[in-house]
């Protein structure tokens, strides 16, 4: 088997590129080592930068998230038992973010690519990489107990923080990495979301917590919660009761309950692998960096690692152009760090930490209160939750 450009991993990068690729007319074969319906059953993003929305269209995916996707304004802080907006609308000149969950995402990319009859080998088992530093480069995998060979010009590695694309070229890679001391539990109800207009980010003695949703009728909710906690020990009423206590009064009466329909906890990191090309081998999205979820960073960040990716390798074969893949790593590195400082800032704002004692609580409190108060501190805020240009500082 050939093809121009083998992609390691069917999750929104992989997906996507496959997608963008295609409509250039660039040939590309998808490996994923799940089936397709387990894909979809993972519960994770639910909030799209304008850039990644654009970057649907671009694919021909954009109509969906276009109808159904919410259009949010504002988001709103509760600290203190209080809720205050940032209308970041208002302080960007205009930006907003959608609220349209992954799994719809992926979905509409899934259902195009199968309309278009692109290969994707799903279940595909045992990948490895080969000769990605010669202009040859080689996939093989396995699928129902043979061995296949895949030829191609390059290798997209999108297959997420346990793929194996890393891990192939860990000798080559400096990693950067940061576990936080608490993990998130979230949980997905077919409940009218309480604020429908805004994600609520909480800070309470209790701990973090988050009320977002899926659309008008389904909702995502989130509390933090000890790294060695068990989601068996959260049973539905426990986890409303906590949620309700973590938020303002107000918001608390108004919490629509209902039987959760998933229920996980997910860790909390800041990883970042540098480079991010090594030959004709590519990482992009959660298998060159990861970061925690406070904010709203990870899937848009895996957008627009595509991006760069996909204009340097349509730029390649269209115009025999090689500066787009030299300077892949660089400019998307250039991208992530500042992706990976907002999310540890939001992160280090709106949790509490085990160990930061009582100087640490009371500085947070500060910094929440001229955060809400400042124009500034607000406008910093607002220009990276909404997603800073692809080209800034370039
Ligand atoms: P994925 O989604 O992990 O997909 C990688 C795919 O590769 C496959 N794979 C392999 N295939 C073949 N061979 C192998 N050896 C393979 N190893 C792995 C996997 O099966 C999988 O299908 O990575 P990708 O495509 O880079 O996408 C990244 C996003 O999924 C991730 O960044 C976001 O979900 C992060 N995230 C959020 N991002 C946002 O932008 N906004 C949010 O609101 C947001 N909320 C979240 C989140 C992540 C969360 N969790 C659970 C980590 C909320 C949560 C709770
Ligand atoms: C979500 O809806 O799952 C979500 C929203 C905002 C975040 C993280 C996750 O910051």
């Amino acid at each position: 088997m050939r093809t121009q450009v083998a992609i390691i991993g069917a999750g929104p990068s992989g997906l996507l590129l496959g997608q963008l690729l295609h409509k250039a007319g660039i040939d590309n074969i998808i490996l994923e080592r799940q089936t397709g319906d387990y894909v979809l059953g993972r519960i994770r993003a639910g909030i799209l930068e304008q850039t990644t929305v654009d970057l649907l269209h671009e694919a021909g995916v954009g109509h969906r998230v276009d109808a159904e996707g919410i259009v949010h304004h504002a988001i709103e802080l509760v600290f203190e038992g209080k809720r205050h907006p940032i209308h970041v609308h208002d302080l960007t000149g205009g930006k907003v973010v959608t609220a349209y969950g992954q799994t719809e995402l992926t979905r509409d990319l899934m259902e195009a690519r199968e309309a278009a009859g692109l290969p994707t080998v799903y279940e595909a088992a045992n990948v490895t990489l080969h000769d990605f530093d010669s202009q040859s480069p080689r996939v093989r995998y396995e699928k129902d107990g043979q061995t296949h060979e895949i030829a191609c010009d390059f290798i997209a590695g999108c297959d997420g923080f346990h793929g194996v694309s890393r891990e192939t070229v860990k000798d080559k890679v400096t990693e950067y990495e940061k576990v936080y001391p608490f993990g998130w539990l979230g949980v997905l109800a077919d409940v009218p979301p309480v604020s429908p207009h805004a994600i609520v980010y909480g800070n309470s003695a209790r701990g973090f917590s988050l009320c977002s949703m899926r659309s008008l009728t389904r909702s995502r909710y989130y509390v933090q919660v000890p790294l060695d906690d068990k989601v068996e020990a959260w049973s539905d009423e426990r986890f409303w009761d906590e949620l309700r206590r973590r938020v303002d009064p107000d918001l608390a009466a108004r919490i629509v309950t209902g039987p959760t329909i998933e229920k996980s906890i997910a860790p909390l990191r800041s990883f970042v692998a540098e480079p991010l090309r090594f030959g004709r081998l590519f990482l992009a999205g959660d298998a060159g960096h990861i970061v925690p979820p406070t904010g709203a960073k990870g899937l848009n960040l895996a957008a627009s690692d595509v991006k760069f990716l996909s204009t340097a390798l349509i730029e390649f074969y269209k115009d025999k152009i090689e500066a787009g893949i030299d300077t892949y790593s660089d400019r998307v590195l250039k991208r992530i760090w500042k992706a990976e400082r907002f999310s540890w800032w939001m992160t280090s704002l709106m949790h509490r930490f085990p160990d930061s004692g009582e100087i640490g609580q009371r500085l947070q409190e500060a910094e929440l209160d001229y955060l809400v108060n400042s124009v500034a501190a607000s406008t910093t805020l607002a220009e990276n939750y909404v997603g800073l240009p692809f080209d800034f500082g370039e």
